[in-house]
């Protein structure tokens, strides 16, 4: 299996679900600085030209929270579950794929990624529209949270991964979570998992030097 990324935020859920079930992934390394995702040979595989993608034999899968839900699988475990939880799963993730993460994920590529990639400053109006949407949003997942372990019951479940994938950011992105102790618990539980802290391969590595030069 060959999963596609970069050590930004959508392929960084699904490395750390990789890792974190130990399957035997290859990791490829995607420089998007270098445009390597506008390459045709990454084209064929994903036309939006966006990591992550993931290969499995004459399987190729785009979209971050579909191969989840397929590593999981793959895995044998029940983290994509196949009974009633699995609504409530897919509840959350077309919850933040519609609601959450276009809040979290703008303060994150206004205040990460522009600086990263020298793209210019954060908009002000930009900032403020999804600070005040995270507000909104954040107050029902908080809600959501409290007296639960994780988002559906008591296991955990690719709803995490998904979800919480803005938050180890939190500080850069300048996430409002001050008034979200449930988040901050919630996050703080996935930080216990060393995938969830150390989800990409090592990019101090040899491969990454060379990758790098
Ligand atoms: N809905 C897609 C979004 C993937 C996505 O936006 N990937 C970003 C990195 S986080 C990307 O590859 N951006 C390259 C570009 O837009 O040029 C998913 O969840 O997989």
């Amino acid at each position: 299996m060959k999963l596609y990324y970069f050590d930004v935020l959508n392929p960084r859920k699904v490395c750390a679900l990789a890792r974190y079930l130990k399957l035997p992934v290859e990791f490829v390394h995607v420089n998007l600085g270098k445009g390597e995702h506008k390459t045709p040979a990454f084209l064929a595989m994903n036309p939006n030209a966006k990591v992550p993608v993931l290969v499995d034999g004459e399987t190729t899968l785009w979209e971050s929270n579909a191969i989840l839900c397929y590593l999981a699988r793959k895995a044998g475990t029940d983290l994509w579950p196949t009974d009633a939880r699995q609504f409530e799963v897919l509840r959350w993730l077309m919850w933040d794929a519609t609601e959450f993460a276009p809040q979290a994920g703008t303060l994150y590529f206004e205040h990460v990624i522009k600086s990263r990639f020298g793209i210019g400053a954060p908009d002000p109006a930009e900032v403020q529209k999804a600070t005040d949407g995270f507000l909104r949003f954040g107050a029902v997942l908080d809600a959501h949270l409290k007296g639960r372990r994780y988002l559906v019951g008591e296991a955990l479940s690719v709803a995490d991964f998904a979800v919480a994938i803005t938050l180890p950011y939190a500080q850069q992105a300048l996430l409002p979570l001050q008034d979200f102790p449930e988040i901050r618990r919630w996050h703080a539980q996935l930080n216990a998992l060393p995938a969830w802290r150390e989800p990409f391969p090592d990019l101090a590595g040899p491969a990454a030097l060379a990758e790098a030069a």
